[in-house]
């Protein structure tokens, strides 16, 4: 069994998305970060970055246990024990990675600044959220014609459109500002469909 320590955020969706996929059992311990409920001693001793996503599985390789953190490596770790969603084949594995790694260094930094600039730091700035905001579209655009004659971001579904999923709903109301993205809304569409991803991204909220 694997058990996900996660919020109901998208760094925490796509783990819990690709479990779902995988079709792999696990279990959910959620925490509402704005309350602070992971800033305990017991999840320091589970990660010291004292972050989430994280998941402990019992039935790693050689059958030991494995903890592991960073929502992108979880993933590509999942791939590999489930074998699905990252193929084998040397350019179509790199393409994968070259949109997973869009996602996770582009277009989620985008995102997480504007939160940040919005809601954390200690002199908040509408500029600098906006600033932000054009960067995250631009990246998005990028996206959306990448999608133009094609139905995933690499030759198949895969871990990078599980990786950017959940972001693009986070920032649906950045994309409805500039009119829309059709291509990336038929994908959304499309991977919203799918019960997997129906129920990761459900997997953390408060009442379950
Ligand atoms: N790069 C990491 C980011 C992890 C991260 O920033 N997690 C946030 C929630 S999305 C967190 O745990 N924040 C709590 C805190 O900073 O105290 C990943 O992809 O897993």
């Amino acid at each position: 069994m694997i058990e996900l320590h996660t919020a109901q955020t998208s760094n925490g969706q796509r783990v819990a998305v690709m479990l779902e996929e995988c079709g792999l059992a696990y279990r959910v311990r959620s925490y509402a970060l704005m309350k602070g409920e992971h800033r305990t001693p017991e999840f320091r001793a589970i990660t010291p970055a004292g972050r989430i996503p994280v998941i402990v599985d019992d039935d790693g390789p050689g059958g030991q246990p494995v903890t592991l953190t960073q929502s992108a490596a979880i993933l590509v770790y999942l791939a590999q024990k489930a074998g699905r969603f990252l193929p084998s084949e040397p350019l179509a594995r790199t393409r994968a990675f070259e949109w997973l790694f869009l996602a996770m260094t582009d277009v989620v930094p985008s995102s997480s600044s504007m939160f940040y600039d919005a809601v954390l730091v200690p002199d908040k700035s509408e500029a600098n959220v906006a600033w932000h905001e054009a960067r995250l579209v631009d990246w998005l655009r990028l996206a959306d014609a990448r999608l133009a004659d094609r139905e995933w971001l690499a030759d198949e579904l895969s871990i990078a459109d599980f990786a950017l999923y959940p972001v693009t709903v986070v920032r649906r109301s950045s994309i409805e500002r500039i009119g829309g993205l059709p291509r990336l809304e038929r994908w959304q569409r499309a991977l919203a469909a799918r019960p997997g991803v129906a129920r990761g991204m459900a997997a953390a909220e408060p009442d379950r």
